[in-house]
């Protein structure tokens, strides 16, 4: 079935119009209103999820839900805020000693920010199933088959070392779709590459639902949580839609 740009916004819980590459509405609004004063920047606020805690029950528990959100996600904000107000000042006030220390906490909770914004919004309660238009012609292109594509998400996403994430994203350069398995937040990307869909594979996304079992959970993500038009639509604002 095809699927219009509108109704695939309107599945992923987003107005037409209020969507941006790497957030939501609510995350813009959120930016506007500064948390704290870093000089004339703003300040960056933890968005709301776009569901309710227990919505993904029983694939994710609510209370894993509560604490990843509210502790995990929260933390890489403050993380955020500070490393910028902390370079800020050296850079008004010429003290240079700490900043090759902060410009590499900028960027572990910086992506560790935004990827969690994605995370949420690459989750639906009614996820799973397959894409179509656009999104599911270049995925047969570059991966051969959707089945393709699911396998290597997989596996990649299973085998990234300690704390990672699994990526699909879509890469300008090429003009093609990459898998990536970025470890910790910041570390083995491809620059400038766009993620459209992304899976938290840190133990606090799944630990309390399925323990030491990361290939469950991934498997889970893939079959039952994926939000298909999001990365859909994701896509179409990389191709400039
Ligand atoms: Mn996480």
């Amino acid at each position: 079935m095809e699927i219009t740009r509108r109704e695939a916004l309107k599945h992923a819980g987003l107005a037409a119009g209020a969507f941006s590459l790497f957030g939501c509405s609510t995350v813009q609004q959120a930016m506007a209103a500064p948390a704290v004063a870093v000089g004339n920047a703003k300040g960056y606020e933890l968005p709301p999820l776009p569901y309710d805690y227990d919505a993904l029950e029983p694939h994710l528990d609510e209370r894993t839900m509560n604490l990843h959100h509210q502790r995990h996600h929260a933390g890489y904000v403050r993380g955020l805020n500070g490393s910028l107000e902390k370079l800020d000042a050296a850079a008004r006030s010429g003290d240079m000693s700490h900043v090759s220390a902060l410009t590499k906490a900028l960027a572990f909770h910086g992506s560790g920010h935004l990827y969690h914004v994605l995370f949420w919004q690459s989750m639906s309660p009614d996820g799973g199933g397959e894409p179509d238009g656009a999104l599911a012609e270049m995925i047969e292109r570059d991966f051969g088959s959707f089945q393709g594509l699911k396998t290597l998400f997989a596996t990649v996403t299973k085998q990234v070392q300690a704390s990672g994430w699994g990526v699909l994203a879509y890469e300008p350069l090429g003009d093609r779709l990459v898998v990536l398995g970025p470890e910790k937040h910041e570390n083995v990307f491809f620059a400038g590459a766009v993620p459209l869909l992304v899976c938290d594979v840190w133990e606090h996304a799944y630990y309390l639902s399925y323990q030491n079992d990361r290939g469950a959970f991934v498997d889970t993500f893939m079959d039952e949580l994926a939000n298909w038009p999001t990365a859909a639509a994701r896509l179409e604002l990389a191709l400039g839609g």
